[in-house]
């Protein structure tokens, strides 16, 4: 008897090394130790033997019953901490991932392309400008040497606002006007960009919307000659749209500047966009500002900072800038 207990304790324990689950567990225990198991019965059957041999057999069968209690209690903790190790699995938060579920908000395109713009314009030690959204017929146009009289000021498509005197304040048409605020307060040398929200009675279409960003730039210092104006759009194209894009000026017109000159930037199709205009600085503009044309000349020059955007990221029409559609803005 007990060496066929032997026979099934040495078969448990190799059973109990390999058993998989706690199911397949409580099943060995049931089969080992159970009501109906071999060892149980052997312990029933005990009281049959001779009493001179019940003691060594009793023994025997607790020791096998202790080893085979042994090898469940290890396989046991075997199988419960393997359970655990999985449940920790299962229940695990990866925190990446709910960080990419939130979503979290991206600047806009048009604040993107701007700060960008700065940095660049910083980078090349310039400093930022700023001025009022609503401005008076002076700053606008006056001190930028476009008089009442002057043709040019239809070509601005103004939004005047019913303030003073008639067509005397209105919502700046260009960003030009921080040129003027900007050499009032500040002697020369002047090396400042000035984005900012312009509008105009513009009809919104493919290139147009009727409140955009412009960013003005104006220098002043001695000597400066149109090559430093060439030279300057032609770094801060390359710095913000790398070596791809082409570039060319066109001979143009705007009463504040003197050679005046459009500058266009090519798109992939070949066709080009006009991006802004410039030139050097009008003699009365600076005198305008109490500045000595004779001893300071300077360039200055304004872009759209919306087409700026349009370019860069290549968008097929400027109003994808301000319909507001997320699925759109999302992808930037
Ligand atoms: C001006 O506004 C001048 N103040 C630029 C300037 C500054 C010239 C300094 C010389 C020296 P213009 O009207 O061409 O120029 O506008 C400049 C740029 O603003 C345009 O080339 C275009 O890029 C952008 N722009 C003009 N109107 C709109 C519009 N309705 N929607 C989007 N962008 C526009």
């Amino acid at each position: 008897m007990i060496e066929e207990l032997e026979q099934t304790a040495a078969g448990a324990t190799a059973r109990l090394a390999d058993v998989e689950d706690l199911d397949g567990l409580a099943a060995l225990d049931a089969e080992y130790l159970g009501k109906k198991s071999a060892l149980t019965q052997a312990k029933k059957q005990l009281g049959e033997l001779a009493p001179e041999d019940r003691k060594a057999a009793g023994q025997a069968v607790n020791e096998i019953r202790g080893r085979i209690e042994a090898a469940i209690a290890e396989a046991r903790a075997r199988l419960t901490s393997a359970a655990r190790a999985e449940q920790l699995e299962a229940e695990r938060l990866d925190l990446t991932e709910t960080r990419d579920e939130i979503r979290r908000g991206s600047l806009h395109l048009v604040t993107q392309a701007r700060d960008r713009l700065e940095d660049v314009f910083v980078g090349m030690g310039y400093t930022i400008a700023e001025g009022p959204e609503v401005e008076s017929a002076w700053y606008n146009f006056e001190a930028l040497n476009i008089p009442e009289w002057h043709p040019a000021r239809g070509s601005f498509d103004t939004i005047f606002v019913n303030l003073g005197e008639p067509e005397q304040v209105m919502l700046r048409s260009h960003t030009s006007p921080v040129q003027i605020r900007t050499m009032e307060n500040q002697e020369p040398p002047i090396y400042i960009v000035a984005p900012g929200r312009t509008f105009r009675t513009d009809t919104a279409d493919a290139t147009h919307l009727p409140a955009f960003n412009q960013i003005e730039g104006l220098v002043v210092d001695r000597g400066i000659t149109l090559g430093d104006l060439a030279g300057t759009i032609d770094e801060f194209v390359r710095a913000f749209f790398g070596g791809e894009v082409k570039t060319r000026l066109r001979p143009s017109y705007f009463p504040f500047t003197e050679p005046s000159a459009e500058f266009d930037i090519s798109r992939p199709d070949g066709s080009w966009l006009e991006l802004g205009g410039c030139g050097m600085v009008h003699p009365n503009v600076l005198r305008n500002c109490g500045i000595d044309p004779d001893e300071w000349q300077g360039f200055a020059f304004g872009f759209g900072i919306d087409r700026l955007a349009v370019m860069r990221y290549q968008l097929d029409d400027i109003r994808e800038l301000v319909n507001n559609d997320v699925r759109f803005l999302r992808q930037f």
